[in-house]
């Protein structure tokens, strides 16, 4: 029953075992709200009412690899390509600092004009650093061992890589050219560097309950300091396209399981997945870290939601404010997050 496995959990003398997990991720109604408030319990219980902010800046939109739920893929004729100048990123990243992000997250496509010449990404993560006095996360893909270093020597405090899903086979219908142990490979790398690591999981996309228990298990394996999860939205012009979108049910289920889990750790509410609308069922679940913030009309794009809610100015800072206070939270300082970084990486 949920209950007795909830309370167990409250009691804190029980680690959830996988058959609980798997009642946990199917509970429905008045069970799945108690799944809920619990996530919510257990995050109180570590971060206060605090929630963290990152502002996003995919930097560019070029791409080597072809993955089958991406609109970005080299193959799609549809999306925005654009690569921004440095001049232009850092003046991106400085003003999403001063609108009170806590965090610049540098995203790309698996562009060969920075994989093939790593200290091009690494200047990057100098400069925003440098300019913002912000912790900076990088989102290169899979890049090669040397570029990795050269990112934790500039100072990169993340190196996030999802593998969205932890079954190779599935992997493979997402990633068909790509190695799954070689992007394994780059996490452990980064870790043994002592960046931060975050792992993420995609749903919706074929995968079952065991799946889901066995990536939740892989993460706490490798020492993912932030996870995530987020539904797969279809892409016009991608080989999924007429795959039908998941329900959120199972997003919202795996921030809470995840909550449980890996109490102390960083779970993001994606604005990009359901735009500012998702928002408040996401932070219900467990979530603690907004991401997807977005400085609007400037020509940035997300990337499951490549332009909604962006040049609304939804996606900002100010954007989710009555959001965040309506689920009786707050935005944290960046002192705190600066705080939690520091004895995360202890
Ligand atoms: N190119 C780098 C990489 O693949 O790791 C970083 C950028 S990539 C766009 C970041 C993440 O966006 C992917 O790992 C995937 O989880 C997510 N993503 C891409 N397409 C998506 C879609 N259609 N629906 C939901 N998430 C998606
Ligand atoms: C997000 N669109 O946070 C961004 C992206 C990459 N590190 C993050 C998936 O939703
Ligand atoms: Fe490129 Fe990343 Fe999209 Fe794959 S998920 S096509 S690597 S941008």
């Amino acid at each position: 029953m949920i209950e007795t496995i909830l309370n167990q959990y409250e009691n804190g003398t029980h680690t959830l075992t996988d058959m609980e997990i798997a009642e946990l991720l199917s509970a429905q109604g008045s069970d799945r709200d108690a799944v809920f408030a619990a996530a919510r319990h257990a995050r109180t219980a570590h971060f206060g009412n605090n929630v963290f902010l990152y502002g996003f800046v995919y930097f560019s939109t070029y791409c080597r690899n072809n993955c089958n739920f991406c609109y970005f893929r080299r193959e799609n004729s549809h999306p925005p390509r654009y690569r921004k100048s440095p001049e232009e990123i850092v003046e991106t990243a400085v003003q999403l600092g001063n609108s009170g992000v806590h965090l610049i997250d540098l995203t790309m496509g698996e562009d060969p004009y920075y994989t093939d010449h790593p200290e091009r990404l690494a200047e990057l993560v100098r400069m925003v650093k440098q300019e913002t006095g912000l912790a900076v996360m990088v989102s290169p893909g899979v890049v090669s061992d040397e570029c990795i270093r050269q990112l934790a020597e500039a100072g990169a405090d993340w190196y996030a890589l999802y593998q969205e899903i932890h079954n190779p086979e599935l992997f493979q219908t997402l990633r068909a050219d790509q190695s799954y142990e070689v992007r394994m490979h780059c996490k452990t790398v980064a870790r043994s560097l002592g960046m931060c690591i975050e792992e993420g999981l995609l749903t919706g996309v074929g995968e079952t309950v065991s799946d889901r228990i066995h990536s939740f298990r892989e993460m706490e394996h490798m020492g993912a300091m932030q996870v995530r999860t987020m539904t797969f939205v279809p892409q016009e012009g991608t080989p999924m396209m007429a795959r039908r979108q998941s329900e959120f049910s199972d997003e919202l289920l795996n921030i809470a399981v995840m909550r449980l889990l890996f109490p102390n750790r960083l779970i993001p509410a994606s604005l990009d997945v359901d735009g500012l609308n998702g928002l408040e069922s996401r932070l219900m679940a467990g979530a603690n870290v907004i991401t997807s913030i977005i400085p609007p009309r400037e020509g940035y794009a997300g990337v499951a939601h490549a332009s909604q809610d962006i040049d609304e100015g939804y996606r900002t800072v100010a954007g989710v404010q009555d959001t965040i206070q309506a689920c009786g939270l707050q935005p944290a300082t960046t002192e705190q997050y600066q705080t939690w970084l520091r004895g995360i990486r202890k």
